[in-house]
């Protein structure tokens, strides 16, 4: 049984503990805030909604959580354009919300019904949003990262300021393909928003026990990419940063690799925590979950006395409200019939 805590670590963004996590910067309008904020609800809530599902039998489809991560997706998408190219991997409920604003189509599809984003065909693992250029998740780990390179090549062709967004996570960057296309995209130039979700673990190994370092950037700068390393639990940073790298990108400028700092509260899969696999992540955990992205931003909302408790509680329950509705309707939404599964796997 391994316990894992960062109490030695020198680098302050991957140490839990650093004081430097109470500081929320200020960025953008409060509106703007506001906005993002409800983003955030709408996929924590989202999220939460599909794990009491999972526990109460409703879903079966297995689902990867990303409950903690929320601001990056929220960060990144702020600087997005439904004519760019964003992919995902197994752990994308953010990215396409965040994009999307739909629970509806999120929640018909886990429960495999015929309006859910895939037509209930791909399960949480398979969502897709070509209208806001939300172009596809699979849960082959790194697989999306070379297809976002191509989209970037035909950005690039098109001659338009449009740009593709790779999401994956610290585990990814252990392929192959991975360095393969950091390299493509920077020999080419090519308009590439490289974007790590690092929360320290592949599945239930921690990143020391699979690489030299906790940071990923190392890579980016042996291709000669422009990077950087951020908090992702700070929206403020998130926004920041990516305002930097999509500026650089469609300036063409070529590639740019962003690897956010985070940490997962559930388990690699299902809603549980890690620790039925014998990982004691108890303790750090309730450290990271100090590092509650959302909690961040209400504090500082409130701190500058933008929000008031009141409409704090009007939004929150606002979104709650959102998020029972679309269920609802998703449950009791058709499921696809046989012809249509015959008629999708085969084109005639
Ligand atoms: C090529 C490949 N190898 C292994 C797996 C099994 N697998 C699914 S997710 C995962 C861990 C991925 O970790 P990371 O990239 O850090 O993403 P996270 O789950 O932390 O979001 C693994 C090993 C897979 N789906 N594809
Ligand atoms: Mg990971």
């Amino acid at each position: 049984m391994k316990k894992y805590s960062n109490k030695s670590v020198s680098d302050e963004l991957f140490n839990p503990e650093s004081p430097i996590f109470g500081i929320q910067l200020t960025y953008d309008s409060i509106e703007s805030q506001i906005k993002h904020l409800k983003s955030m609800l709408v996929i924590r809530y989202a999220e939460e909604k599909i794990a009491n599902e999972i526990i109460a039998g409703n879903v079966k489809c297995p689902c990867h959580l990303g409950i903690g991560q929320e601001a990056i997706a929220v960060g990144v998408s702020a600087f997005l354009r439904k004519s760019d190219s964003v992919f995902g991997a197994h752990r994308s409920h953010s990215h396409f919300l965040a994009l999307n604003n739909d629970p509806y189509s999120l929640f018909a599809e886990v429960l495999g019904r015929i309006d859910g984003c895939s037509h209930g065909m791909g399960g949480s693992m398979h969502l897709i949003d070509k209208d806001n250029g939300f172009y596809g998740s699979v849960p082959i780990v790194g697989a999306t990262i070379p297809i976002a390179v191509g989209a970037g090549f035909a950005h690039k062709m098109e001659k338009s300021t449009n740009l593709s967004v790779t999401y994956f996570g610290d585990g990814a960057t252990e392929e192959g393909v991975f360095h393969e296309s950091l390299n493509l995209a920077k020999i080419n130039e090519l308009p590439v928003l490289f974007i790590c979700e690092n929360n320290l673990f592949a599945s239930h190994m921690h990143i020391l026990e699979r690489q030299p370092t906790y940071s990923t950037v190392r890579y980016a700068k042996a291709h000669n990419v422009q990077s950087l390393l951020v908090d992702g639990n700070d929206l403020a940073a998130v926004y920041n940063a990516t305002k930097i790298a999509t500026d650089y990108i469609r300036s063409g400028n070529g590639p740019f690799y962003i690897e956010f700092v985070t940490y997962r509260w559930k388990g690699h899969v299902g809603p549980s925590d890690d620790n039925d696999v014998g990982l004691l992540r108890n303790e750090v955990l309730e450290i990271w979950k100090k590092r509650d992205p959302i909690k961040r931003l209400i504090n500082s909302l409130k701190t500058s006395q933008s929000i008031l408790e009141s409409e704090f509680g009007l939004i929150d329950s606002e979104i709650k409200k959102f998020i029972e509705e679309s269920w609802e309707k998703a449950k009791v939404s058709e499921y696809p019939s046989k012809d249509f599964l015959y008629n999708n796997t085969y084109s005639n």
